[in-house]
């Protein structure tokens, strides 16, 4: 067992039994032009975690641990798309939309592909999910049965949405789960932390929280 520095105490897993989820690191939300940016966003902010969450990738695989990769993806006929998700407020391009990156948040599109520092590699599991968590109407809790995986750290964004609609989903679902906070980013600074506060507040009610930099240590000791 590995146990690292994280709040509100020490987190304990077992790498062979631990998966590293990222969410939704796709162009729609990290690159100008996308998703993120029609909704009025800065996108830059959320580019700054990219070294942080390759860092974490790199060591990861050198463990040889398993890795899950999310995108926020619809089918081309938006048939998994509610109309309250596609018609909610005035962003200047909406779900389906042709946008500078092709369909917004459309699978298969060059705007839902993954960031190419971050791009999956044979064997790793990627997840195409409709909604915000990356459990709902989604295979990730068959897939991560099959594998008996009992624990699951978190990267990505955006903190209070995606990422953390997938840990109270993870919570729910019996996984124990901890959040690297230097890997994850919002558009909006406070909401960042305000999410962070909650994950790890009354005792770890949704999870842990920690900076990588614990968890590479913890992967670089002699095992
Ligand atoms: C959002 C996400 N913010 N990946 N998606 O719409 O957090």
């Amino acid at each position: 067992m590995t146990s690292i520095q994280a709040q509100p105490f020490p987190y304990t897993f077992d790498p062979r039994r631990t998966a590293l989820v990222i969410i939704d690191m796709q162009r729609d939300f990290i690159e100008p032009g996308g998703f993120g940016e029609s909704l009025g966003n800065n996108v830059a902010l959320l580019s700054a975690i990219v070294p942080a969450c390759r860092a974490v990738l790199d060591a990861w695989r050198e463990v040889g641990a398993l890795v899950v990769h999310t995108r926020e993806a619809h089918q081309p006929d938006l048939s998994d798309c509610p109309p309250a998700k596609r018609n909610r407020g005035n962003p200047s391009l909406r779900i389906g939309d042709e946008g500078p990156m092709g369909r917004v948040l459309v699978m298969g599109e060059p705007g839902n592909q993954i960031i190419p520092e971050l791009a999956p590699v044979a064997g790793e599991i990627v997840i195409d999910k409709p909604g915000k968590g990356a459990f709902y109407a989604t295979p990730l809790q068959g897939f991560l049965q099959e594998r008996e995986i009992t624990h699951l750290v978190f990267m990505g964004v955006t903190t209070e949405v995606c990422v953390q609609t997938s840990m109270r989903e993870a919570n729910d679902r019996g996984y124990d789960s901890l959040l690297l906070a230097d890997c994850t980013e919002s558009y909006f600074p406070q909401f960042k932390a305000s999410a962070i506060e909650m994950i790890h507040a009354q005792g770890a009610i949704v999870g842990w929280t920690a900076d990588s930099a614990s968890l590479l240590a913890a992967l670089a000791a002699p095992g």
